[in-house]
């Protein structure tokens, strides 16, 4: 129970800025502090790992662990972020990982809370991104159990739910082995490559009786740094390579928000005068203003970039995801060599095909992207001659048309943030890669990772918790679809004052799949007029801004015409600014560009 009043509505919405997190939910402090519980070594190792969250949504099955959390460890380091949805709570910490690189945690009842999180651990598995799952079970101990609740909330093996899609699962008998499991996850989780994991925890095990303290442990020592480096020969073999490549293509994939890891990728592309490509899958990994950087990024292969793979001597791949899919555009395999710096192969499994296909490669190096772009940069030394050229211009609006288009959306939010450092913590299904630049690997953190609908709203609430206070607005672009999914999670951004700028891409539809419909009628000479039916959310529309308002956010829109536009963002972004959360419902006309090219289009029968 939080001791703190919630401000009055008046005072929250001038204060809400100044008011930390932390201090949003203090408990009283509860007495003795030594751990009586199996439950209070759980939250002392999350504690001891210096979590700094857990976003959960309660459940009886982990109630000992949730009074360990409050009453022995005061609800400090991990603090408890309160989430509406399971999915929300999975989200906010991918979100947050998006970011920083490292885990949070969440925490989720028994199976039906595993069940809800499902679809964001899903995305954050495809996302190679690392979460801290918690969850629980039983009492395993049938004997214990009460009736009815405590069986059907109790499976036998409930990590199958999520394994073929978490990197390592457990459910430890005893609190050392609890230990043991919470130092391995995060051991685990958090080397490359990166992912979910998650640990079941027995109720009867969190709730029985400590029979004598634990021998006190040193958590580092079991998780010592696990650096994946490239061995010294093929680091020379494809600096030889690169050196004399009269065509080099790079296709920089997954790699972190180092700064310095981005320096070296531009330092090794202009050593070569290599030409570079960059995807909105994942986070931005390359200046898209650098004269090297090859067209606008786009999650499918754009007509520009296939004559460049077709005439290259060298491409290399910093963990491109789905090298294949990228290298099939040519019809056959490349001419030149590929090589392929990737650790990926090490969590691909019999049940997840987001592998994708088997690409060709001639040297394969085995080591994290960011290490050996470092080598690289190094065997390459400084390039002869800065590459010249101007920047690629961004798309402009043609104008003239009364109604709004995503285009419309992305140019008056490029004027509405001026100079502002902002981070895109999300992006819509018709985001053209030409609406923004990315000068820095927090510009742009990617996509779900999974593609599951849904992920927008969580994603972009974690990653402004990890950019609380570091002079970057988080602003989070959702098309409404995804929006309606997970809207409840702006409620955990207001409650712990986490400012976000959320705009809604409205197109009053899950319009993707208008165009797959569409795809359908032509294909098979029915009448294309159909496709909008059991896709457009109309008759009632939807009162995007008053579902904000609803939670606590500020909330603007309907916005129909430019000029509103301009205004209700510039309005938005200082709501921001002041600590606030803000959603911008912008009601654009369907319109798509790359993105629904590629949906339709890679299929046998399109
Ligand atoms: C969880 C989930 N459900 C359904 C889909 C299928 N799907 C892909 S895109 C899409 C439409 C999303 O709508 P919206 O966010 O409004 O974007 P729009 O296509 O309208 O721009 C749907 C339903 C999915 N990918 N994930
Ligand atoms: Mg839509």
């Amino acid at each position: 129970m939080s001791t703190r009043e919630v401000p009055p509505r008046e005072t929250r919405l001038v204060d809400v800025g100044k008011i930390d997190t932390a201090a949003v939910e203090r408990p009283i402090p509860s007495g003795s502090n030594a751990a009586g519980f199996g439950s209070d070594v759980v939250a002392e190792v999350l504690r001891d790992l210096d979590i700094p969250y857990i976003a959960l949504n309660p459940g009886a099955s982990y109630r000992g662990l949730h009074d360990s959390l409050v009453n022995h460890i005061s609800n400090a380091r991990p603090q408890m972020l309160l989430c509406l949805h399971e999915e929300s709570a999975v989200a906010i910490a991918h979100g947050y990982a998006k970011v920083t690189g490292k885990a949070m945690a969440a925490a989720v009842h028994s199976n039906v809370g595993l069940f809800h999180a499902s679809m964001a651990i899903f995305n954050a598995w495809c996302d190679r991104m690392p979460v801290i799952i918690l969850g629980a079970t039983g009492p395993v101990d049938a004997a214990q159990r009460r009736p009815w609740i405590d069986w059907i909330h109790t499976a036998a093996d409930q990590g199958a739910i999520i394994r073929n899609y978490t990197k390592w699962d457990d459910q430890p008998a005893s609190p050392a082995a609890a230990r043991e499991a919470l130092l391995r996850a995060s051991w685990l989780c958090n080397s490359s490559p990166q992912g979910p994991v998650y640990i079941n925890l027995d109720a009867d095990m969190q709730e029985a009786v400590l029979e004598k303290p634990l021998p006190p442990i040193e958590a580092r020592r079991y998780m010592p740094p696990v650096v994946s480096a490239a061995p010294a020969d093929q680091i020379a073999k494809a600096a030889e390579w690169l050196r004399t490549a009269k065509h080099a293509v790079i296709l920089a994939g997954r790699v972190s928000r180092d700064v310095t890891a981005w320096q070296h990728r531009v330092a090794v592309a202009e050593a070569i005068g290599a030409y570079v490509c960059t995807t909105p899958k994942v986070g931005a990994a390359f200046p898209t203003d650098h004269p090297s950087h090859l067209d606008a990024p786009q999650p499918f292969t754009k007509d520009e970039l296939t004559p460049h793979l077709r005439d290259a001597d060298v491409i290399l791949s910093l963990d491109w995801v789905d090298l294949n899919g990228t290298l099939r555009s040519l019809g056959g395999p490349p001419a030149g060599k590929v090589i392929q710096i990737s650790l990926d192969h090490q969590l691909h499994n019999g049940w997840s095909m987001d592998y994708q296909g088997l690409p060709p490669i001639d040297l394969f190096i085995a080591a994290d992207p960011d290490v050996a772009i470092a080598a690289l940069a190094q065997a390459l030394g400084p390039a002869a001659s800065k590459p010249k050229g101007p920047p690629r211009p961004l798309h402009q609006p043609t104008g003239g048309k009364s109604t709004l288009g995503i285009e419309d959306l992305a140019h008056a939010l490029r004027n509405a943030i001026g100079q502002r450092d902002v981070t895109l913590t999300h992006l819509p299904l018709s985001w053209q890669g030409s609406f923004w630049h990315f000068r820095h690997p927090l510009d742009f953190i990617g996509s779900d990772g999974g593609g599951g609908v849904g992920g927008g709203p969580g994603i972009s609430v974690g990653a402004a918790l990890a950019l609380k206070g570091s002079g970057r607005l988080a602003v989070g672009i959702c098309g409404d679809g995804d929006f309606l999914m997970s809207v409840t999670a702006l409620w955990t951004a207001v409650h712990y004052r986490i400012p976000l700028l959320v705009v809604v891409a409205n197109n009053r539809s899950f319009y993707n799949d208008e165009v797959h419909q569409e795809r359908m009628a032509i294909l098979r000479n029915r009448p294309v007029d159909n496709k909008w039916i059991g896709q457009k959310m109309l008759d009632p529309e939807i009162d995007m801004a008053g579902l904000a308002r609803a939670q606590g956010a500020r909330g603007f829109g309907p916005i129909t015409r430019h000029d509103e536009l301009a205004t209700a963002l510039v309005q938005a972004a200082a709501a921001v600014e002041n600590g606030e959360v803000a959603v911008v419902d912008v009601r654009i006309e369907p319109g798509y560009g790359a993105r629904d090219v590629g949906a339709v289009s890679h299929r046998k029968s399109g």
